[in-house]
């Protein structure tokens, strides 16, 4: 095989899918063609899951200690190729280096933290009485499947691997069929360290590969990241079999200013929540509340920003927009700019793809701001997943609370103020599985991240993740 066409990573080798067919992989800023990987179909994935089923046992007794070293290991080789990484990244997924670079230093930095947390959180034991004591036992569920969305497609294959590799788990993982380099060639890197079978990442469309882990009897755990509609399907797939799920998905999230915000860091705040990512972020800051006192002053700031944004090419540490990831994303986005246009909403700046891009193809598109939104519009309720940011005015602090809680989704939220108090009774009143305060987007290791509502279940990031990748077996002893 050459360089740039990978095969499916099996039992701790590259081989050649079963039907012998492979699909195209884009770079969205230039549209040209990256590299072909393997498209999996049922049969590849019966062998990766048969590889990884046949290596549970012995990656299950591998002692803790070897096993957190290995997780270090892993975190050492991350940081050894993070320009490698970076640049595929980049590369395969439009997002600016300047974001990718983080995203590879924080996912060196979980595998260091569920490498220390394995450690400390391999079990309890409680003494009832003189005659009797409780042991708690964490085992690993087996074989888990792992699904990847193509907006982060190294973080939160990370977020998933590590945990799950902590708990004794092995993996059969599937990267979204735009962006699936960083995870090969974390495979490759990953390659001498791990047992074979131990990890094993199967490329193809999600609607052959999906369906074919989910009937897999051998498969004991899904983990899904990605939209709300596949993961609902997803969910309802698992029930049937009682297989234990994991759902992160959509969002919609408010990101509210006070009148007495630290400005200036709430507007740049307010404008990195939405178009960090090209706004293709799940926790996006993409509802924007704005106290009705300083709302023209914060619109037109904002429109300066907007208009003044560096798009460029996505390799260039001085650009902060790339392009969106694919044609089909950018016209759903301008669908959302009509919609909007149509519902009465102000269309403030941009709204059009940028037609004279750095190369002059790609799928570029204007940082776009709406103004004068009301709550209900679609382009307020639902997910548009570009650089797309609705501002709402409001008066009070409970109708804030309300309109921010209008909605199906409860992923992530912001306030911005100085009074604690009232930052405080809003992050309470926010349903939501993740709030920051003068704050937006940091997430180091150790910060749960998942949503409630349509946004899903479960936490990653955090080592609570453990007990999503193990069962717990209590063992009751009388003397
Ligand atoms: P999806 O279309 O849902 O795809 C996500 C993954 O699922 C891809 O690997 C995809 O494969 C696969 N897939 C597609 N159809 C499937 C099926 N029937 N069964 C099983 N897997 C299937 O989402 P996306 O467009 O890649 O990502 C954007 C969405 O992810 C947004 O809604 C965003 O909010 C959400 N997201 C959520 C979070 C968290 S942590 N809550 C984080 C990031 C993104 P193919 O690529 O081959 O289609």
């Amino acid at each position: 095989m050459n360089k740039n066409m990978y095969g499916l990573f099996i039992d701790g080798a590259f081989v050649k899918p079963v039907k012998g067919a492979y699909q195209d992989v884009h770079d969205p800023a230039t549209g040209d063609l990256l590299a072909k990987t393997a498209k999996g179909s049922k049969e590849d994935v019966e062998k990766a899951v048969e590889a990884a089923d046949r290596s549970k046992n012995l990656w299950k007794t591998v002692s803790i200690q070897q096993r957190s070293r290995i997780l270090h290991k892993i975190a050492e080789i991350i940081r050894e190729n993070k320009d490698h990484l970076a640049r595929i990244e980049t590369q395969d997924s439009g997002k600016p280096i300047v974001e990718t670079v983080e995203d590879v230093k924080a996912i060196a930095d979980q595998f260091d933290y569920f490498g220390g947390a394995i450690r400390v959180e391999a079990g309890e034991f409680m003494r009832q009485d003189q005659h009797s004591m409780t042991m708690i036992l964490r085992e690993p569920h087996g074989v888990v499947a792992q699904i990847i969305p193509w907006n982060f497609p190294f973080l939160l294959a990370g977020w998933k691997i590590a945990p799950a590799l902590a708990a004794g788990n092995c993996i059969v993982i599937k990267p979204a069929s735009e962006t699936p380099l960083s995870l090969l060639e974390f495979a490759r890197l990953t390659q001498d360290v791990l047992p074979n079978g131990v990890l094993n990442v199967v490329t193809g469309s999600g609607s052959v590969v999906g369906p074919a882990l989910l009937e897999n009897l051998k498969v004991d755990k899904i983990a899904f990241t990605g939209s709300t509609k596949v993961g609902r399907s997803i969910g309802e797939a698992a029930a049937k079999r009682i297989l234990p799920a994991s759902l992160e998905l959509g969002g919609k999230s408010a990101n509210i200013i006070f009148p007495d915000a630290p400005m200036d860091k709430a507007i740049e705040g307010a404008a990195l929540a939405i178009l960090y990512g090209q706004g293709q972020v799940c926790n996006a800051g993409s509802r924007l509340f704005v106290h009705s006192s300083i709302y023209k002053n914060f619109v037109e700031k904002l429109e300066r920003i907007f208009r003044n944004v560096k798009i460029g090419d996505p390799a260039d540490p001085a650009t902060r927009m790339g392009p969106l990831i694919n044609k089909e994303q950018l016209d759903v986005v301008l669908g959302y700019v009509e919609t909007g246009i149509k519902e009465g909403a102000r269309l403030v700046c941009g709204g059009k793809q940028i037609e004279k891009s750095p190369f002059d193809k790609g799928w570029f598109m204007e940082p776009t701001l709406f103004a004068d939104v009301k709550n209900h519009m679609k382009i307020a309720q639902e997910e548009i997943f570009g650089p797309v940011l609705v501002v709402i005015p409001f008066e009070t602090e409970e109708e804030v609370t309300a309109m921010a809680n209008d909605s199906k989704y409860g992923l992530a939220g912001a306030c911005w103020t100085k009074d604690i108090n009232r930052a405080l009774r809003v992050a309470n009143g926010v349903e939501t599985g993740l709030f920051w305060i003068n704050e937006y987007h940091l997430t180091p290791s150790g910060t749960p991240f998942g949503g409630i509502k349509e946004s899903g279940h479960g936490r990653e990031n955090h080592k609570m993740a453990l007990d999503a990748y193990s069962r717990l077996k209590t063992i009751y002893i009388s003397m």
